[in-house]
């Protein structure tokens, strides 16, 4: 069956289950949580039906697969439903270990978690300086401190004298980190970026990853559905 990309929503019929040997994400377009999945997923090559959520209108039976209603969550087809962008990147790493992710090494993956933690604090800035802008308020002290949280990220690529965060080669934190990184010039946040030398080298070099180009939206793209989220109206299906 092609599926539509088009979401889904409110009084929509609950898709069936999923088929053996496969595995669904349910998802957003333009979720930077979801890409994080998406990027696993796409990364070992693993087969995935997708179904797309309308975020403001949710689909009834959605609610009962994730009570949180957020997006991504993962079914299985004997129908597991694991959600959480972290947690659902942690399992496919471990029920499909070709390609692994994660380190082997539980310091180095403690090291991969925590970095993700502090990560966690940068996110919100991301959004909280164009919705303030957007309301014509001042941003400089948010500025300041995305600023600051972006550089204390440099000097831990600086630190670790590596091309990416856990090693000369990519690895999870790199897809975990990432999303918020493709929009940055859609969100008019590049110049944050202006003192961080090396996390400017890493946005090239993810640029390049296969995994990475294949999900990847442009800037204008990105444009357009960030300024109907800002403006309370979030076009899900641009482009299609
Ligand atoms: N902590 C969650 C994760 O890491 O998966 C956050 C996911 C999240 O916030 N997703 C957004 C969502 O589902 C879309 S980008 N929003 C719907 C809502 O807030 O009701």
């Amino acid at each position: 069956m092609a599926l539509s990309q088009k979401c889904l929503g409110k009084g929509s019929c609950a898709p069936g289950p999923v088929p053996k040997g496969q595995i669904r994400i349910y998802s957003m377009r333009f979720c930077p949580y979801a890409q994080r999945t998406r990027l696993v997923l796409s990364a070992k090559g693993i087969e995935t039906e997708t179904i797309n959520i309308n975020l403001k209108e949710k689909p009834e039976w959605y609610l009962e697969k994730n009570p949180l209603g957020l997006v991504p969550s993962l079914e299985t087809s004997s129908g597991q439903v694991i959600y959480e962008s972290a947690i659902t990147c942690e399992y496919l790493d471990e029920v499909y270990p070709e390609k692994k992710l994660f380190p082997s090494d539980p310091f180095a993956k403690a090291q991969q978690k925590m970095l993700l933690e502090d990560y966690s604090k940068v996110i919100p800035l991301f959004y909280k300086i164009p919705m303030t802008r957007n309301k014509g308020e001042d941003v400089s002290a948010l500025e300041a401190e995305l600023k600051e949280k972006l550089s204390k990220l440099n000097k831990v690529l600086v630190n670790k004298k590596t091309k990416y965060f856990g090693g000369d080669s990519i690895t999870m934190i790199d897809y975990l980190i990432w999303p918020w990184f493709e929009r940055v010039e859609a969100s008019q946040l590049k110049y944050c970026l202006d003192g961080t030398p090396e996390l400017n080298n890493w946005i090239l070099r993810m640029r390049e990853d296969p995994a990475v180009k294949a999900l990847a939206f442009s800037t204008d793209v990105h444009k357009a559905f960030f300024t109907s989220y800002i403006e309370g109206n979030p076009n899900y299906d641009y482009g299609l």
